[in-house]
């Protein structure tokens, strides 16, 4: 963390991104470091690869990133891109691409592990899989720079935390995630508006939709194991963004029984955005890099291509190997 932390301090221009379809927790990571670099008299580009999701609007994103979808002009030299919450730079085509021979250094910010079968991560990276929220290292970097933390960093980081440990849930069973977020209300930003756009954001459409989402939801291994799948038809319909439909899983785990959930969202024919969650002694994330994906042990996900049926089979099979495997062991 110091080296990247020199690197930062001695490069003249930065990049700052996250992985595309960004969530609370790299939006916010990147845009902390943006503003806390911004105030102290720094200049920094925020380059996203599409545009941010709806609910994260009250950040004002698109005032200050610009979207590789629509802007394809990038500097011609880079000192250094700094990517957060993911170490997987797939997840950031084609910008990654363009970027490469123009960007002198790449490091990635991040706290989800490396995958095996995945693309390795520059040595020039801080990985941290200890850490519950990328929000949590960006603090330790702005820290470390003894960069200022005005309103709209803390904002910021305030977002990322709190979204990626979904209101203080996972925590990692460490105080760190409170202790910043404690030290950020001390700044004086509204948490319960932060709260309100992160988690109270359902409109009448997305609450339609779940009602008849939920009466789909498959069951398997005596409850333990549950399956869902949205249909692209039906985020048509009820006019939802496909982050609408993120949290949807994370619903089917706060039902007692459950060990494990896998969501398929279909996001065109044969093509599914998958994600797999988990509790206890199953971990998830080895399914997920069979099929090519990737994530943490207990929440991971992949996008995948084929008929729902044999791509719905192979991951329910996975999941149910993993569950009578730990039947097994007594673990
Ligand atoms: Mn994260």
């Amino acid at each position: 963390m110091k080296k990247l932390a020199d690197r930062i301090r001695k490069a003249d221009s930065l990049i700052l991104s996250t992985h595309r379809q960004c969530d609370g927790d790299g939006l916010g990571a990147e845009m902390a470091l943006f503003h806390a670099l911004r105030a102290a008299g720094r200049k920094s580009s925020l380059i996203n690869v599409d545009s941010t999701p709806r609910k994260y609007r009250f950040l004002e994103p698109d005032r200050w990133i610009q979207y590789f979808e629509n802007n394809q002009e990038l500097p011609t030299s880079v000192d250094l891109t700094l990517i957060f919450d993911t170490n997987d730079e797939r997840l950031l085509e084609p910008l990654f691409s363009a970027l490469k021979g123009r960007s002198k250094m790449t490091a990635f910010v991040d706290h989800h592990p490396v995958l095996n079968k995945g693309p390795h991560p520059s040595a020039e990276s801080w990985i941290d899989i200890k850490a519950a929220s990328t929000g949590e290292m960006a603090y330790r970097l702005i820290k470390e720079l003894n960069l200022p933390i005005t309103r709209d960093v803390a904002r910021c980081l305030y977002t990322s935390i709190t979204f990626d440990t979904q209101l203080y849930r996972f925590v990692r069973n460490s105080p760190v995630s409170h202790r910043i977020a404690a030290e950020m209300i001390e700044i004086g930003i509204d948490t319960e508006d932060i709260h309100r756009h992160l988690f109270g954001n359902q409109t009448v459409q997305k609450m339609a939709f779940l009602a008849r989402a939920l009466g789909q939801i498959e069951y398997f291994a005596d409850g333990k194991l549950a399956v869902l799948k949205l249909k692209d038809s039906d985020l048509f319909h009820y006019n939802l963004e496909p982050d609408e439909s993120r949290d949807v899983i994370d619903m089917l785990m706060n039902i007692e029984t459950l060990e494990a959930a896998a969501l398929f969202r279909e996001d065109g024919n044969n093509q599914y955005k998958l994600s797999l969650r988990s509790k206890g002694q199953i971990e998830v994330l080895s399914v997920a890099e069979n099929i090519g994906g990737g994530g943490h042990v207990h929440a991971a996900g992949a996008f995948i291509t084929g008929k729902y049926q044999q791509v719905k089979d192979r991951v329910v099979n996975d999941l149910i190997a993993l569950l009578e495997d730990t039947k097994r062991t007594g673990t």
